[in-house]
């Protein structure tokens, strides 16, 4: 069931969420899933200017959006996205605009980790440079067989520069990211579950995706996006002050109504009905 972007009636409901139209991407809710889909498949989906700016505003809508459980990301054809756009890149020169390029295209990537909705990177095919940051800056990945995945970045004289130098080897190790990034090599499916790269390999990666979410749409949502807090804002500090996050935000849960609900029904031996307070 997609969102109505029909804007033609004067009266429109005060629930109704205001959907941007969008030109390379596609934007759909179906129970509780909130699918992006790029589609510019004659480019590879690379992530042009343009692109860029309207994951941006997409992240918006699904941050905005109560409908919303999980959030995918996909591609149409044979590529998820084969990266940046690697035209603009070539007209690049000056060392200031490049160092913004990276940060602009930094910032879209945080936003995306920043959703409060657990992400899946539904990766369909070509995961490349700017591909696979994106990948990178989801929760969780899942791929199909024939997926391909890599940083070929300084095989053209580049380093990545949307994240990939950084949260590559905090979720794989130094060893293992310096093995991709080093090499540029494409790493295929299987390859990169064994390196955790990916958390499951299937043959149609949006099947799959679907199936990791409806999983994890059975859990209290309040306790979702805190157990999200919780691992993000830990990954980037000490482990004491790590371990005191933990602390604060499983303090938090024991005020839900989730949490008496969910132990509740555990006790009376019944499924628990969250309703996300
Ligand atoms: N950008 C622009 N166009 C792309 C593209 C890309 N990344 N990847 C593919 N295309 C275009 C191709 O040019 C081709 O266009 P036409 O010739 O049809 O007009 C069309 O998509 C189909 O691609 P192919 O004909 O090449 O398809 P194949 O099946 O033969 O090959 C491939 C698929 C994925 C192996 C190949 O397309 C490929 O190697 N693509 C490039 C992959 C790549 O190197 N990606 C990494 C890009 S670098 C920075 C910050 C961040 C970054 C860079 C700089 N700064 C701060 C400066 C990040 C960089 C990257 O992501």
């Amino acid at each position: 069931m997609a969102h109505e972007h029909d804007h033609s009636h004067e009266e429109v409901p005060a629930f109704a969420l205001e959907v941007p139209e969008f030109e390379f991407l596609r934007y759909e809710v179906a129970e509780g899933i909130a699918w992006v889909t790029f589609t510019r498949p004659k480019a590879l989906n690379a992530l042009a200017a343009d692109v860029l700016r309207e994951i941006a505003e997409v992240t918006e809508v699904i941050a905005e959006d109560p409908e919303v459980k999980v959030a995918v990301f996909t591609g149409e054809g044979k590529a998820f996205v084969a990266g940046a756009d690697i035209s603009e890149i070539n007209a690049l020169k000056d060392v200031f605009i490049g160092r913004e390029f990276a940060l602009a295209g930094q910032e879209v990537m945080n936003h995306i980790a920043a959703l409060p909705v657990p992400t899946i990177a539904a990766i369909n095919g070509y995961a490349l440079g700017g591909g696979l940051e994106l990948a990178l800056a989801c929760d969780l990945r899942v791929a199909a067989k024939k997926a391909k995945l890599g940083l070929p970045e300084v095989g053209l004289g580049l380093i990545p520069g949307f994240g990939g130098t950084q949260r590559l080897p905090r979720l794989v190790g130094v060893g293992r990211a310096f093995d991709l990034i080093l090499t540029g090599r494409h790493v295929p499916a299987e390859e990169a579950l064994a390196l955790g790269l990916v958390n499951r390999v299937a043959d149609d990666a949006a099947a799959a995706a679907r199936e990791l979410a409806q999983q994890i749409m059975k859990n209290s949502p309040v306790a979702l996006a805190l157990a999200k807090e919780a691992v993000a804002r830990g990954a980037d500090v000490p482990l004491p002050e790590a371990l005191e996050i933990e602390a604060d935000l499983f303090g938090m849960t024991v005020t839900t109504h989730d949490m008496r609900e969910g132990t509740a029904a555990f006790l009376e031996k019944r499924a628990p009905e969250f309703k996300g307070e």
